[in-house]
């Protein structure tokens, strides 16, 4: 896809979002029978869809199929709502189509739902898996850290449905104190653990990311799968918490992954830009998370620097990675 389709179709899904926003589902308006000329036809209000969705209503209501996962709340006629919950917890549901809760969920990566929370300043990120009620609410230890606006992401398929990726907005009262985004390293630390990244995402395309895990300077060898992988990796953009779920190359137990110490991965990421990379991975009968900042493509650098601060990335570009041609990539 070349970039005048690729900014098209973002200006589409800009278009949907608002016109979701002010209720109207005319994603066709904004484009003239003279664009046709200028737009593949997939890029027309049908057919949009590359997930193939079930829509019988002959267009795309939710107009996000250009989207990355979790800008909307409510997409595709499934919406996110949270409910009232006592101190300490938190609750949501999904409507479906029909604007009644959902209880019928497909299980992906072991889970019926996965609940990602990350505050708005990138500063603080839960992975949490809620229980589901038989009136269709999800509740769970609240997994929200602090005061601040968060945003919550239900990462679920509806049964017979396809994935989708939900996203809303929860506000915890308190004085907030905004953290900077930490700067671009290519090693972090956790719970005693040293991951190092390398490769750099490529707005448009697929990159290889591979995390490799080590413990008092040895490589880790025996990583424990984690819903069915060796490692889940989730990404989210600077500014507006794009969500990308982004699961690794290979399965325990298909007799060619190693548990360790390198996970790799396919990443695809929808813009150059920053974002914050947590990787979870589990090992002594624990889940860690390890966090990174990375520039995607050719971003920006911060201005001018003094001699001594660095502000290029430090990840290491990967070589021509042709080869890395995975069908998996984070856009759910
Ligand atoms: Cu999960």
């Amino acid at each position: 896809m070349n970039t005048a389709t690729k900014l098209s179709g973002f200006a589409l899904g800009l278009a949907a979002v608002f016109g979701t926003a002010y209720g109207v589902g005319h994603l066709t308006d904004p484009v003239t029978p003279a664009a046709d000329t200028r737009h593949e036809p997939v890029d027309a209000d049908h057919g949009a869809d590359p997930h193939g969705g079930s829509d019988s209503h002959g267009g795309d209501p939710g107009g996000a199929a250009h989207l990355p996962g979790g800008l909307l709340v409510s997409d595709r006629g499934y919406t996110m709502q949270p409910v009232d919950a006592p101190t300490g917890q938190f609750a949501f549901r999904i409507t479906g189509p029909d604007g009644a809760a959902v209880t019928g969920y497909e299980i992906a990566h072991d889970k019926r739902m996965h609940l990602i929370v990350a505050r708005r300043d990138l500063s603080g990120f839960r992975h949490v898996h809620p229980e589901l009620g038989a009136d269709g609410t999800w509740r769970v230890d609240s997994p929200l850290g602090g005061p601040g606006v968060w945003r919550a992401f239900a990462d679920f398929t509806p049964s017979g449905g396809e994935a989708l990726t939900l996203g809303v907005d929860v506000t915890v009262p308190g004085q907030l104190q905004p953290r900077p985004l930490p700067a671009p390293a290519a090693s972090a630390t956790v719970d005693g653990y040293t991951v190092t990244l390398a490769g750099t995402p490529q707005p448009g395309r697929t990159s290889q990311l591979t995390l490799t895990v080590s413990r008092d300077g040895k490589p880790v060898t025996d990583l424990e799968p984690y819903l069915g992988a060796y490692g889940h990796l989730v990404a989210l953009r600077q500014g507006d918490l794009a969500y990308l779920h982004v699961h690794p190359e290979g399965v325990p137990g298909d007799g060619r992954t190693p548990a360790g110490p390198a996970v790799s991965f396919a990443a695809e990421v929808p813009s150059a830009g920053s974002y914050r990379l947590y990787l979870d991975f589990r090992h002594g009968g624990a889940v860690h998370t390890a966090e990174f900042t990375v520039l995607a493509g050719d971003a920006p650098a911060a201005p001018a620097s003094t001699p001594g601060t660095r502000t290029t990335p430090t990840v290491p570009t990967p070589t021509a990675d042709a080869g890395h041609g995975a069908p998996g990539h984070g856009h759910n």
